[in-house]
């Protein structure tokens, strides 16, 4: 059997583990409050085989697919492969029979034309149904009692785009989910398919526009009026696809851009404005308007995090010296031009929460992950390399910030929102912490904290039997949404 690389995208925190197992009743160490009730869903890469090429990286691993089932302060746990069609066909060949990280010209020509995404990014909970996303290809509906996968999700043909993205957003008060395709129609295309679902989860509408160039757009934002493309300059380039090379390359002396368009609105009414060359942000926290302007807080970088991007692009940069931060961009909408506003608000980290009822609006408070320079060096694993050991929660509009840091050894994954029905209070926060406790040797925890007071540290605690990798996004998935959904419905 070929073993897997010894780098950094297999070794550590970042060991496959590649094992679907289920535990009921966790041990729990403190109280979880009875208002904590539903599924914390996480989307979890974990190559099943090893690596048809060494350089392989933690964002070509298969999706999995787990759950934290919480109810009456007890909690069940269970995680499974998403069994996308790559998932299927290498597990009857028990090998890797895809190449490299989204260039299918590496990929043995025994699966060529199929569908090569790995389902690997974000849990996404909309219109009853449970799908697992990663952007360069459709979402898998999963079953939320089950975890089993019930097939490629497309809207019952309806949505024509051939992907989806990992960062869809959902309205709070129309329960509609707004979302995008990109290289919507083949590899290195600039068509962007955007897209709107009501909130039974019936597709409403689907419009095409260019973006300026084939970048990776992760993410986007919408406003109660508005969507928020933005565009950073990291490329694709058939040709290198072509030679077997990157998908993506950094270009940092590329001018990065923003397109803004009602959000009911038809894309020709987008309009563009023009940002500084080079930078990236993956994550956005939220956007919301005021007084005729947008204001848009990104997890802004002065250069793209990922090393494998940079040095396809010639940017020779160690992971420790790339800065930036929470910025907010503002754009006045009554005024002509092509120009916005950047200022800093608050210090530089990435995976940003925010109260679901929150999005698209003005909003007091939202929690992201950074670094505790109290907590000795970062254990190294996740998918940049780099794990983060401190959480924050952020009040952009006063500057306030506290902290969660963690001691040296822990790396933190993203954590989830649950809301509490109290008005005084700010809910919960579930997250996974890891904690190195031998070479090789790391425990696993799931932590719930007080959203209000994430200084006092977590007021439960529920540790994980087995070794767990790290998670991309989350979800949370109240009882209430649960119940509604569609798979345990009869047709
Ligand atoms: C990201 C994650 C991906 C990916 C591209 O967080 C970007 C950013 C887990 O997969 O394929
Ligand atoms: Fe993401």
């Amino acid at each position: 059997m070929p073993a897997y690389p010894r780098t950094i995208h297999f070794i550590g925190l970042n060991t496959p583990v590649g094992v679907e197992w289920s535990a009921r009743n966790l041990d729990v160490i403190g109280d979880i409050p009875a208002e904590i009730d539903g599924a914390f869903f996480r989307a979890v890469p974990d190559p099943a085989h090893a690596p048809m090429f060494d350089d392989d990286i933690v964002l070509s691993g298969d999706g999995m697919v787990a759950k934290f089932a919480i109810q009456d302060g007890k909690v069940d746990y269970a995680i499974r492969f998403v069994e996308t069609e790559r998932y299927a066909l290498e597990k009857d060949a028990r090998r890797a029979l895809f190449g490299r990280y989204r260039n299918p010209f590496t990929d043995d020509p025994a699966v060529a034309g199929r569908d090569r995404t790995v389902a690997n990014t974000t849990p996404v909970w909309h219109g009853g149904r449970l799908f697992m996303t990663k952007e360069d290809g459709l979402g898998y509906e999963v079953d939320p009692d089950t975890l089993a996968t019930i097939g490629r999700w497309d809207y019952h043909g309806a949505f024509t785009s051939q992907t989806f993205t990992a960062h869809p957003r959902v309205d709070p008060d129309t329960g509609e989910m707004f979302f995008f395709g990109y290289e919507a129609d083949g590899l290195c295309s600039t068509r962007i398919a955007y897209a709107i679902a009501d909130r039974d989860g019936n597709l409403v509408s689907e419009q095409w526009f260019d973006q300026p160039y084939c970048s990776t757009i992760h993410d986007f934002a919408i406003t109660q009026n508005y969507a928020i493309f933005p565009i950073f300059p990291t490329t694709a380039d058939l040709d290198r696809l072509k030679a077997g090379g990157e998908h993506w390359a950094h270009q940092q002396h590329l001018d990065s851009w923003v397109g803004i368009m009602p959000r009911y609105g038809k894309v020709e009414e987008m309009r563009w404005f023009k940002g500084r060359p080079g930078i990236s942000a993956f994550h956005l926290l939220n956007a919301f308007e005021e007084d005729g302007r947008i204001h848009l807080d990104l997890c802004l970088l002065d250069t793209n995090a990922f090393g494998f991007m940079r040095e396809a692009g010639g940017i020779q940069r160690d992971q420790r010296d790339i800065h930036g931060g929470l910025t907010r961009w503002t754009f006045d909408m009554e005024k002509p031009g092509d120009g916005y506003e950047e200022r800093v608000v608050g210090p530089p980290g990435d995976m940003p929460r925010l109260r679901d009822a929150d999005q698209g609006r003005p909003y007091r408070a939202a929690w992201y992950l950074s670094m505790n320079m109290a907590g000795g060096p970062p254990l190294l694993g996740g998918p940049v390399g780099v794990a983060f050991n401190a959480l924050l929660r952020i009040e952009p509009g006063n500057g306030r910030i506290d902290m969660m840091g963690l001691e040296p050894g822990m790396a933190i994954s993203e954590p989830v929102h649950v809301p509490s029905q109290r008005p005084d209070h700010e809910g919960w926060l579930l997250m996974v912490v890891d904690r190195q406790v031998g070479e090789a040797d790391f425990k696993s925890a799931l932590w719930i904290v007080d959203a209000g007071a994430i200084d006092a540290g977590p007021i439960a605690q529920v540790p994980m039997p087995l070794p767990m990798r790290a998670q991309v996004h989350g979800a949370w998935v109240s009882a209430a949404q649960l119940a509604t959904a569609k798979s345990r419905r009869p047709a």
